[in-house]
């Protein structure tokens, strides 16, 4: 059991990481037929044990996520404005590690302000509605593996931890999203076939629970609509089992690829379910890989994409699926895997 479960969570972290490291070279990328060719070469030379090349060097996505572990090893209890200093801290260390265009403004008020309110800066981005990006969905990884066996507090501590930067409804049940979806996969059997439509119509129920709850109604919202997440869910489950010649197009168009959560979330979620089966010009017998490749081949925000579809696939299959020469390849993987031990014995340490 447990050592399933170490598995699960070194899987999800690398998965994280690797798709981070994977997918920056592309992001923002718009990818042809040919750019696919090219993707599949990249990934086959990732695996290739004879390839000697400097690694892949991890972006914001990874700087958060390590944050975020950190924050659950090393208190007791959730301290959130230790995270706040965590993630500013690995800011001002390394600002060039491609964050999202506003965030800094978060990080310098807090610093300015000597971590005084560290939820107020989040407030006042956009002209105080919050910004909508996805920077808070692609850090919460760890809130799943870390709660997976307590579904409120795990909500809970996702909300509170995405508030930190993100108060926009969307990024905020984006996050909770990406979160639900991760502790699922956690908690599937990686030896049973999954059932793409029992996973969505888990998600489905989950979110219009939280959709439904308008626990968000005293937070500025831009757009509040109140079935945003179900109805994108709903295409992802009409989507499972198509594979047509012009999927891909389809997939950017009805699910986007953006740098929001609201277009990007749900994408990856895709990403995870339709990667179960093999894929048109995805060649490779790992599932793991095809879930990462796949991610990167719909362009867009492709690293943080394929770092969120990666947690998913990683918490549900485990780190035996992941290819050793990919996790050398790429920066901070050997550190990560670390990271992901540490935070299944702060789980037994601090019960929270
Ligand atoms: O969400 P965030 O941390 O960015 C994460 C993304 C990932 O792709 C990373 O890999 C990195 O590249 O960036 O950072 P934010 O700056 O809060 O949000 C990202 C971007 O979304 C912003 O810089 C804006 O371009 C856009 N955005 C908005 N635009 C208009 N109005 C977010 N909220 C709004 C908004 O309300
Ligand atoms: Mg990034
Ligand atoms: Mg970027
Ligand atoms: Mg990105």
């Amino acid at each position: 059991e447990s050592v399933l479960l170490k598995s699960k969570f070194r899987g999800s972290l690398l998965g994280a990481v690797i798709g981070d490291c994977t997918g920056a070279p592309f992001e923002g990328d718009t990818i042809t037929s040919g750019d696919k060719i090219v993707i599949q070469r990249y990934f086959d030379k990732l695996e290739d044990p004879e390839f000697k090349a400097p690694f892949k060097p991890y972006t914001d996505d990874t700087a958060m996520t390590k944050s975020v572990v950190k924050f659950l090893t090393d208190k007791p209890e959730p301290d959130y404005k230790f995270l706040a200093r965590l993630f500013v801290n690995e800011y001002m260390k390394e600002p060039r590690r491609g964050y999202g265009a506003a965030i800094g403004e978060v990080f310098n008020k807090m610093r300015l302000s000597k971590f005084d309110d560290v939820f107020k800066p989040a407030t006042e981005q956009f002209q105080g509605k919050g910004s909508y990006g996805n920077g808070g969905a692609m850090r919460v990884a760890p809130i799943a593996l870390y709660y997976h066996d307590n579904y409120d507090a795990m909500l809970g501590v996702a909300t509170k931890a995405t508030k930190l930067t993100h108060t926009n409804t969307f990024a905020i049940h984006g996050a909770l999203l990406q979160c639900i979806a991760v502790r699922e996969a956690l908690l599937a059997d990686p030896k049973k076939k999954l059932d793409p439509e029992e996973f969505v119509a888990s998600l489905q129920e989950k979110m219009k629970k939280i959709e439904n709850a308008n626990v968000d109604r005293d937070l500025e919202s831009s757009s509040p609509e109140d079935r945003a997440y179900q109805d994108k869910l709903k295409i992802v489950e009409d989507l499972i089992g198509k594979s047509y010649e012009d999927l891909d197009e389809e997939v950017i168009f009805q699910l986007g690829n953006g740098i929001s959560a609201y277009e990007s979330v749900p994408t990856a979620i895709h990403c995870f379910l339709r990667a179960q089966n093999d894929i048109a010009r995805i060649e490779t017998g790992n599932q793991f890989r095809r879930t990462i490749q796949y991610a990167i081949s719909l362009g867009g925000d492709t690293d943080t994409i394929a770092s969120m579809a990666g947690a998913i696939a990683g918490a549900y299959l485990g780190e035996e699926a992941v290819n050793s020469e990919l996790i050398r390849h790429c920066e901070f993987t050997q550190e990560m895997t670390e990271v992901a031990d540490n935070l299944l014995s702060a789980k037994g340490e601090f019960p929270k």
